[in-house]
């Protein structure tokens, strides 16, 4: 029995998509951000990181969306969300969701909250147009990958898609969209119509018509 402790459209998302796709028995307990429950003692004990998301498998805590999203794919074998120990694609697959996570994420990350890395108000709007670019510079990547595979690791879905799926969301809101981008833009829309993707966006109300081309 998994707990997934989660906000809508936080980065839990990824992980919801997932639980939902391997119909997996798992609890959802929303963290309430407005009263920064993600800094109170009893939070802190499950994720001394005092972020979004946090897996409680049985009675062990996991943070780190990537390590709970492997988890996640191993302890659902039969779905095929990761390839196999052997399988050439699992280097790929860590190498996109690192990707994913250390760059893609980590720049989203700045971009939203720039006051947390300057001490000068007057610096914000520079660090979020170099952040745009940084973003920008990540998104292209991942659009020349999508050039001639329908997916991030080839022909088959994988737990990449799904958080990659979770990024694009978030920088819909860029001057320069993920559907500004060729590949993306058909990928995406496709991916807007996998059924956990429309399960779990229904149930956090995210709005998928941002993905029709
Ligand atoms: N590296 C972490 C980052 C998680 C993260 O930054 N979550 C955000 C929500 S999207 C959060 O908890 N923010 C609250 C804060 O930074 O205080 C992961 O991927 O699990």
């Amino acid at each position: 029995m998994f707990k997934l402790y989660y906000y809508p459209n936080n980065a839990s998302l990824a992980l919801h998509f997932l639980l939902h796709h391997v119909k997996a028995d798992y609890e959802l307990v929303l963290v309430e951000r407005e009263s920064n429950t993600h800094k109170s003692a009893d939070y802190l004990k499950l994720n001394p990181a005092g972020r979004i998301p946090t897996l409680v498998d049985d009675e062990q805590p996991i943070f780190e969306s990537p390590a709970i999203c492997i988890h996640i794919c191993e302890s659902h074998p039969e779905y095929e969300l990761i390839p196999a120990i052997g399988d050439p694609k699992r280097p790929l697959f860590f190498q996109w969701l690192a990707f994913l996570n250390n760059t893609l994420q980590a720049e989203l990350m700045v971009r939203y909250y720039p006051h947390r890395h300057t001490n000068d108000e007057s610096n914000i709007p520079n660090i979020i147009s170099a952040q745009d670019d940084r973003i920008g510079e990540a998104l292209s990547i991942i659009d020349s990958q999508l050039d001639s595979n329908d997916f991030l690791l080839g022909e088959k879905l994988s737990a990449c898609d799904y958080f990659l799926f979770m990024l694009a969301e978030w920088s819909l809101l860029l001057e320069k969209s993920p559907m500004d981008y060729t590949n993306l833009a058909v990928y995406l829309n496709r991916l807007s119509g996998n059924p956990s993707i429309k399960a779990v966006c229904d149930f956090e109300e995210i709005d998928l018509r941002p993905f029709k081309i």
